[in-house]
């Protein structure tokens, strides 16, 4: 039978190049994120390609949709071998006494309580069936602090802590959970951090190599690979051009 995979945020940068990634391993996806037109579009490449998808738009910030969206799934959808719990975003870079505070609820809301939401609703599906794979997208930000990132940096410390107890949680049921904190990688984030502001979006990744969505998916997609007795448990990736948060080296 086809392993199934769900990925949250695959509208875009990781989770996008994820889904088309498991697809051309043989995986059938379900695919998730608030932009349906993209989801659709989604679909309709990887289906031309004889995948089997199934979307779901909904915003991970609300806990009543996301109710409903998983429990709309077809039971036939329900037996999720692969859980990518990738939604996410920085809303600004401004130091926390000059901050918006609603950018603290976006990201607050999203990366801790949309990944919660999500995971309190799949999780049980496979505690159920004993069997499944969850990988978390956490952040270098997760790992260390820096200016302008207070609440996005907690909020991906955050990450690292609920997987590092869903893991001990999961031991009993033989379900393994595994950590990738990517570095700077080129995707849709700083124009969504930036909030469209393509220019100094873009300054984020001049003069240097960055990651690019694709690594992120090949290294998700080791990690699912590795035998059944091995968890991949936490993975730091960063650019060659970066060895912390702030040691970046641009041309
Ligand atoms: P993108 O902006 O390219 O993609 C983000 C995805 O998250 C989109 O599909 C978006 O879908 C989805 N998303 C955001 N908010 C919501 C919401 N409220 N409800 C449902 N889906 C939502 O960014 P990346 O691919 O770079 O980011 C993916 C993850 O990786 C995030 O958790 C991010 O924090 C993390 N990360 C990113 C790094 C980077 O430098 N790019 C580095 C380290 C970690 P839609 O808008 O359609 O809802
Ligand atoms: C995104 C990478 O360095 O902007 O999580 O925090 S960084």
């Amino acid at each position: 039978m086809l392993k199934t995979a769900l990925i949250t945020g695959a509208t875009a940068g990781f989770g996008e190049a994820t889904a088309l990634l498991l697809a051309s391993k043989g995986y059938r996806l379900i695919i998730t994120g608030r932009r349906k037109e993209r989801l659709d579009a989604l679909a309709e490449k990887m289906r031309a390609q004889g995948t089997e998808v199934y979307t779901l738009a909904f915003d991970v910030r609300s806990r009543e949709e996301t109710d409903a969206a998983v429990d709309s799934l077809p039971e036939a959808w329900k037996t999720i071998d692969v859980f990518i719990n990738n939604a996410g975003l920085a809303v600004g870079t401004e130091h926390l006494h000059e901050a918006v505070t609603d950018d603290w609820d976006r990201m607050i809301d999203t990366n801790v309580k949309g990944l919660l939401y999500v995971s309190r609703k799949i999780v049980p599906l496979m505690v159920q069936r004993k069997s499944g794979h969850i990988i978390n997208v956490g952040s270098i930000a997760g790992r260390e602090a820096y200016p302008g990132g207070s609440v996005y940096c907690a909020t991906k410390h955050a990450v690292q802590a609920i997987t590092n107890s869903l893991r001990i949680e999961m031991l009993p049921h033989g379900i393994r959970v595994g950590l990738i904190s990517p570095g700077l990688a080129e995707t849709e984030f700083s124009e969504v951090r930036f909030k469209g502001n393509t220019e100094k979006a873009n300054s984020v990744y001049n003069g240097l190599i960055p990651l690019y969505a694709p690594d992120i998916a090949d290294t998700i997609l080791f990690m699912l690979s590795a035998p059944a007795h091995v968890n991949i448990a936490d993975v730091l990736i960063l650019p060659t051009i970066q060895a912390s948060a702030r040691d970046v080296l641009r041309k």
